[in-house]
C-alpha cells in the first residue's frame, strides 16, 4: 500500500519484498547483501587500487578491492544468522559459517566481478547466488534467488526470488528505492556483448555474431558481466556470448559465481541461458572454479544460437 504524497517508487527493498509476502530470512539475507554494497561503494570510491599480494584460487593476482570487497560481504553474510555455508570466488574453499544461524541457506558470490575494470573507472559488480540448505554444488536450478549489484555512474541493485526481476537504486542517503518491476525481455535482441577473442570462435559461434551483424544489432561490450547483463535487462533485449573458444573450450566464466546467478535472473525476465548445447542451469558443478561457455538474453536468439552450434559447432 502506497501512503498519500508517496509514489509507488519510494518503496525500499525491505518494504518490497515485504510487500511481495516474501520468506522473513531470505528478506534479511538479501537486506544484508544490500547493506554490504554500500560499504563496497565506498571502498571502490576511495579504496586503495594497490595490489593486494595474495591470489585467488585461479591464480590471479587479487586487487585490494576484491580482497575487501570480499571480507564485507563475508562478514555481513556471518551476521545475517541465516547462512550455513559461503563459497566466495576469491577464496578457495567453502566456508562454513560458524556462528550462531538457522543455517537456512547458502551463498555463493563474486565479491567483485570485473575488478580489473576499477583502475580505469569502468562499472563493476557483485553477483550473488542464493540456495536454501548447505549444499552448493547442485545445479542451478535449486536456486531460490539471485541478484547483482552494479556500481556505475549510479549504484543499482536487482533481484529476484522467482516472482519477477526487480531493479532498485541507491539514493543520496544509500537506501536502494524502486525503479522498475517484472522486467521482462522480448525474443529478438538489436544489442549483442560477444566475449572473447573472434579468431577462436567455432564456426557456429561465427556463423551466430555473423547474423546478429547482418541484422544490424549493435556490439555493446565493457568487459564487466554485471554493466554487460544489466544492460540487456534495461533494455529490455540483447545476447551476451562468452562462448566454447578454440583456446578455452569451456570458455571463461565461472558457473557457481557469474552464470548461474544471472541465468536464474534472465530466465525470470522470460529470457534463455545456454552452454551452446544445454541449459546453464542445468550443470552440475563438480567444482568451485567450474567454468562454461554461456549465449545469455533474448530467447530466440539463445535458440539460434543452439542450432547453429549443432549444426556447425
Ligand atoms: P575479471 O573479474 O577477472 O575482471 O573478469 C571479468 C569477467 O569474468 C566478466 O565480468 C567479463 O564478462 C569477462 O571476464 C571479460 O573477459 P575478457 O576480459 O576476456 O573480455
Amino acid at each position: 500500500m502506497v501512503e498519500p504524497g508517496q509514489t509507488k517508487f519510494q518503496i525500499d527493498l525491505r518494504r518490497h519484498m515485504r510487500e511481495q509476502g516474501e520468506d522473513r530470512d531470505l528478506t534479511r539475507l538479501i537486506c544484508e547483501i544490500a547493506e554490504a554494497s554500500k560499504y563496497i561503494v565506498n571502498s571502490i570510491r576511495t579504496g586503495d587500487l594497490g595490489v593486494a599480494g595474495t591470489s585467488n584460487l585461479y591464480g590471479e593476482q587479487q586487487l585490494a578491492l576484491d580482497v575487501l570487497s570480499d571480507r564485507i560481504l563475508r562478514k555481513r553474510l556471518f551476521h545475517s544468522g541465516v547462512v550455513a555455508n559461503i563459497a566466495s570466488e576469491e577464496i578457495e574453499e567453502v566456508i562454513s559459517v560458524d556462528v550462531e544461524s538457522n543455517r537456512r541457506f547458502s551463498v555463493a558470490y563474486d565479491p567483485l566481478d570485473g575488478s580489473s575494470l576499477v583502475d580505469v573507472n569502468l562499472a563493476v559488480g557483485t553477483i550473488v547466488s542464493i540456495f536454501e540448505g548447505e549444499d552448493l554444488f547442485r545445479s542451478g536450478r535449486n536456486q531460490v534467488a539471485a541478484m547483482y549489484i552494479l556500481y556505475g555512474p549510479r549504484s543499482t541493485l536487482v533481484y529476484s526470488t522467482g516472482n519477477g526481476v526487480h531493479e532498485f537504486a541507491m539514493n543520496a542517503l544509500m537506501e536502494y528505492t524502486l525503479v522498475r518491476e517484472n522486467i521482462t525481455l522480448n525474443s529478438s535482441a538489436k544489442i549483442y556483448s560477444p566475449g572473447g577473442q573472434r579468431n577462436q570462435y567455432s564456426p557456429g559461434t561465427e556463423a551466430f555474431v555473423r547474423d546478429l551483424e547482418i541484422r544490424g544489432a549493435k556490439l555493446r561490450y565493457s568487459g564487466g558481466f554485471v554493466p554487460d547483463i544489466n544492460q540487456v535487462l534495461m533494455k529490455g533485449q540483447g545476447v551476451f556470448l562468452y562462448p566454447h573458444l578454440n583456446n578455452a573450450p569451456d570458455g571463461k566464466l565461472r558457473l557457481l559465481f557469474e552464470l548461474n546467478p544471472m541465468a536464474y535472473l534472465i530466465e525470470q525476465a522470460g529470457g534463455a541461458a545456454s552452454t551452446g548445447k544445454e541449459s546453464i542451469m542445468d550443470l552440475i558443478p563438480e567444482s568451485m572454479d567450474c567454468r562454461a561457455p554461456v549465449f545469455i538474453g533474448s530467447k530466440e536468439d539463445i535458440a539460434r544460437a543452439e542450432m547453429l552450434v549443432a549444426q556447425l559447432g
